[in-house]
């Protein structure tokens, strides 16, 4: 498919669910992107997932997100029961303009459904010369490290930080081994997952994506990511007065929807951070990454700008039986 067609395709199913044109705009942007830059965990799939989540009643499907200032450089979005992504950008200007007066600024995204990859915010962040950071709990779907019950959600970590020629650096992914999105089209397939996603339900490692979705997923890097994904629950929960994995997914309340609750998105200025007017430290980051690339080993994202390339010029393959799921949807 061509990426008009992608678009029209996400458009048309998120506007029979009856979703506001606005959002529905804002939406499908973000599915359309994850496909286009090889992302499907995020990418069209998730069309499957918001029909869902909007026919079971959980999205407030016309919310006008409210954007205020809470304090000096610190704003928040109530996106009122709405998707984050169009109050991601109704709080954008203030969040950027607060990090370019300040230095530092923080968004808090709150009341919000939310299903989607982090990197295209911090992306756009990065383009616009500041270096970000976002993450956001999910549903309690990941076993704490030494532990085999589901306490935290995949919560994605997402960075990005601006190169002086060419795209920025950016990374963003879950805390967990893998997203569930990830695992749910393995269970599509019929695909085996690798030991290390998730336990049975008995608590046993298993290869069975179904039986990890019924179980539970694992943290990466064991205690490690365990650490981190237990940062973002405070971070983007208790910390801006939203919801942990836990309390969306028993808000959800077995109607497998996707999470409800909040996102912190922390801007920077790396110009005026430290009161100076120069980009010295931008120059100085180009070594790093140099040193990471002239050995051979690639950056984060580097994948995703050559998968854009190739999206863009000769457009994307969805699987058939994926396609047909999606039109059915219509
Ligand atoms: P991955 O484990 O695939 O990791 C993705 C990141 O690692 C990307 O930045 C990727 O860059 C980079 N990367 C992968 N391989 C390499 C390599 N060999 N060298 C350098 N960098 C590498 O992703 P996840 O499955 O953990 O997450 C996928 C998506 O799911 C994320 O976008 C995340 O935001 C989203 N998600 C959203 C949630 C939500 O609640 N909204 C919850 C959980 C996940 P590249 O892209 O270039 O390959
Ligand atoms: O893939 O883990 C995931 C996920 C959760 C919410 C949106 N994506």
């Amino acid at each position: 498919m061509s990426l008009d067609q992608v678009r029209d395709l996400a458009r048309r199913i998120l506007s029979h669910y009856g979703l506001a044109p606005d959002h529905v705009a804002a939406v499908a942007e973000t599915i359309v992107a994850s496909e286009r830059d090889g992302c499907t965990s995020h990418g069209v799939y998730r069309l499957i997932v918001c029909a869902r989540t909007l026919a079971s009643g959980n999205v407030v499907r016309d919310a006008v997100p409210e954007v205020s200032n809470t304090a000096r450089s610190m704003t928040r979005v109530d996106a009122k029961g709405g998707y984050a992504q169009l109050a991601f950008e109704m709080g954008l200007p203030t969040l950027v303009e607060n990090a370019k007066q300040t230095g530092i600024a923080a968004l808090a995204i709150n009341n919000c459904v939310h299903f989607a990859a982090l990197w295209p915010e911090v992306e756009r962040l990065a383009n616009l010369g500041l270096a970000a950071l976002a993450c956001t709990p999910s549903h309690a779907w990941v076993a704490p490290a030494g532990g085999t019950k589901p306490v935290f959600g995949t919560n994605p970590i997402a960075f990005g930080w601006p190169r002086l020629d060419g795209p920025p650096f950016v990374f963003d992914f879950a805390t967990s081994a893998v997203a569930r999105g990830e695992i749910e089209l393995h269970h599509r397939v019929g695909k085996p997952i690798p030991i290390g996603w998730g336990l049975d339900t008995d608590g046993r490692p298993t290869t069975s994506a179904g039986d990890a979705l019924a179980g539970a997923m694992l943290a990466f890097g064991g205690h490690k990511g365990s650490a981190l994904a237990v940062m973002v629950e405070l971070l983007a929960g208790p910390l801006i007065g939203d919801m942990t994995s836990a309390e969306s997914l028993a808000a959800d309340a077995g109607r497998k929807s996707s999470p409800l609750g909040g996102e912190l998105i922390v801007a920077i200025d790396p110009v005026g951070f430290l009161g100076v007017s120069t980009n010295h430290h931008i120059r100085r980051a180009e070594a790093l990454f140099e040193a990471i690339t002239t050995q051979g080993a690639r950056l984060p994202s580097q994948r995703r700008y050559e998968s854009r390339k190739r999206s863009v010029a000769d457009g994307v393959l969805i699987p058939r039986s994926l396609h047909q799921d999606l039109v059915a949807l219509l």
